[in-house]
């Protein structure tokens, strides 16, 4: 038996898991929960990573008082954010910025007088998002320049592995989020950082993933009481684990989403896929494990669903809970109200229910009257996108799919998971909840030789963990049939 351990950091929540892997079935402990989410401070929105070291080393001595011979420990995080650190010294230069933090809005000043958008997309393959790496770096670099000097940055999940065992290594998952990656030749495209005039002794060197990088540091091995525990990068980037661990079918075209705060819509694909109508439908290359690509769309997702209820907690005499909202929406008119998820206006923390109520009211469908239609709004709208969304990727890909899998935290909204099957007319395989995890553990096998592949380790994850099937409803469909084209003009 071999034992591992994922730290899974998300914007919302992370966990530390430990993953027994024995005779080709993984099983996993939860062994360490914390909250996370952007802390503000002088009218910046930052991640509190001293915080997140902490929780770390909290994860840690659980695991270890549950499993004291670990096999290895990896770690995955959400994409584009960055932690620097001095050269000499080591010690982090400022709290890293949260990717909503809205200092990236001046793109063209920033970087498209440099490099224009198109180019950008031609190069790296990746959408363009104002939260990618690329604009925030360029942001920082002209507000504060004197963190670029005599310092070096890691990618967040790097940034965490670096507290844990000193290696000053981004991995290459992680590292195609930046919107600075040639996808083809996996490294960074050095002319787009010269023309931004980033300087080049801060990037860091990039590793593959499924790979050792070093040991726990022997100050925490004292302070914890064991052993070198290996350090492994794994896909570090989490929606790059989460794909690893999709109950794909053996045979025949699968395409997923990684549904959390985020909803990622895509397929696994085996090289770069890039042109017009690719960037035209915010299609993007992200790197995967065992050298694929990523070829995926991101959606709102959660988020939606989870800054509506923190502002309702907020003001609300009684707290609202996940399950009451799914209850509000049921017993709210489908469609009534129906929102592009995308919509600029929804992308910062800040009163969602308002923007979703503005939001319809500026494009002519009346006043939202009640906290059901709010919800509403949100599930009709997200099941449509996720139609509309899986459409234009067959048409990329000339593919033609009739089954999608749905991976991640998302996949425990029941509501959604079947208006998704009814707004796409086919069946929706949901779960594994902790596929995010999952993958972590099952990269780290991987490069202990304990699953010799990707196919092989969605073998293991096909064997282990249970999935729900959501079949469609006809009358349903007929539904958002006839609503489709209103929302599509809508989501444009
Ligand atoms: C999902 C995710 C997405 C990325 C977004 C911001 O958690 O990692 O893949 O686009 O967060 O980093």
């Amino acid at each position: 038996m071999s034992s591992f351990l994922a730290f899974d950091l998300g914007a919302s929540s992370g966990r530390a898991m430990i993953g027994r892997l024995e005779n080709g079935r993984l099983s996993l402990t939860e062994v360490h929960r914390f909250a996370n989410g952007p802390t503000e401070k002088d009218g910046a929105i930052y991640w509190d990573y001293p915080q997140l070291c902490l929780e770390l080393k909290n994860g840690l001595r659980k695991a270890l008082a549950v499993e004291p011979e670990l096999d290895g420990i990896g770690i995955d995080t959400w994409g584009v954010d960055y932690v620097f650190f001095d050269k000499a010294t080591g010690k982090m230069r400022r709290w890293p910025y949260h990717y909503r933090d809205v200092r990236t809005d001046s793109p063209e000043t920033d970087v498209w007088n440099k490099i224009s958008k198109q180019e950008l997309y031609e190069r790296t393959g990746i959408q363009c998002m104002l939260l990618n790496t690329v604009y925030q770096l360029a942001a920082h670099h002209r507000m504060h320049p004197e963190d670029f000097k005599d310092s070096f940055f890691l990618t967040m999940p790097d940034a965490l592995a670096y507290y844990l065992g000193g290696e000053r290594t981004s991995e290459y998952t992680e590292c195609s989020t930046t919107n600075l990656l040639d996808p083809v030749g996996k490294e960074w495209d050095w002319e787009i950082i010269d023309r931004l005039g980033l300087p080049r002794d801060v990037f860091p060197e990039i590793v593959k993933p499924c790979t050792f990088s070093g040991t726990l540091s022997e100050e925490l091995q004292k302070e914890l009481g064991c052993g070198p525990v290996p350090i492994i990068k794994v896909g570090s980037h989490d929606t790059a684990s989460a794909v690893a661990a999709v109950p794909a079918p053996e045979s025949g075209s699968w395409a997923y989403i990684s549904a959390g705060t985020w909803a990622l819509l895509g397929a696994e694909i085996e090289k770069p896929f890039r042109n017009a109508d690719s960037e035209k439908n915010s299609f993007t290359n992200e790197g995967g494990l065992d050298g694929k690509i990523r070829f995926l769309s991101n959606i709102m997702g959660s988020w939606l669903f989870q800054e509506t209820r923190r502002v309702w907690n907020e003001t609300k005499p009684t707290p609202v809970s996940f399950a009451e909202m799914e209850q509000m929406a049921l017993s709210s008119e489908p469609c009534r109200f129906l929102i592009n998820p995308n919509d600029a206006s929804f992308v910062t923390p800040g009163d969602m229910p308002q923007r979703i109520i503005d939001f319809c009211e500026r494009t002519g469908q009346g006043k939202i009257t009640n906290d059901g239609e709010v919800v509403r709004a949100i599930y009709d709208s997200l099941a449509l996108y996720f139609r509309t969304k899986l459409n234009v990727l067959a048409q990329l890909l000339g593919t033609r799919y009739q089954c999608l899998n749905v991976v991640g935290g998302g996949t425990k909204d029941g509501l959604l998971m079947q208006l998704t099957a009814d707004a796409l007319n086919f069946p929706v395989v949901a779960g594994p909840v902790e596929a995010t995890a999952i993958g972590n553990l099952l990269a780290q096998a991987m490069a202990a030789g304990k699953v010799g592949s990707l196919a092989e380790a969605r073998r293991v994850v096909n064997s282990s963990f249970e999935v729900k099937t959501y079949v469609p409803d006809a009358a349903r469909h007929a539904f958002y049939n006839s609503q489709i084209e209103r929302f599509e003009k809508l989501a444009k």
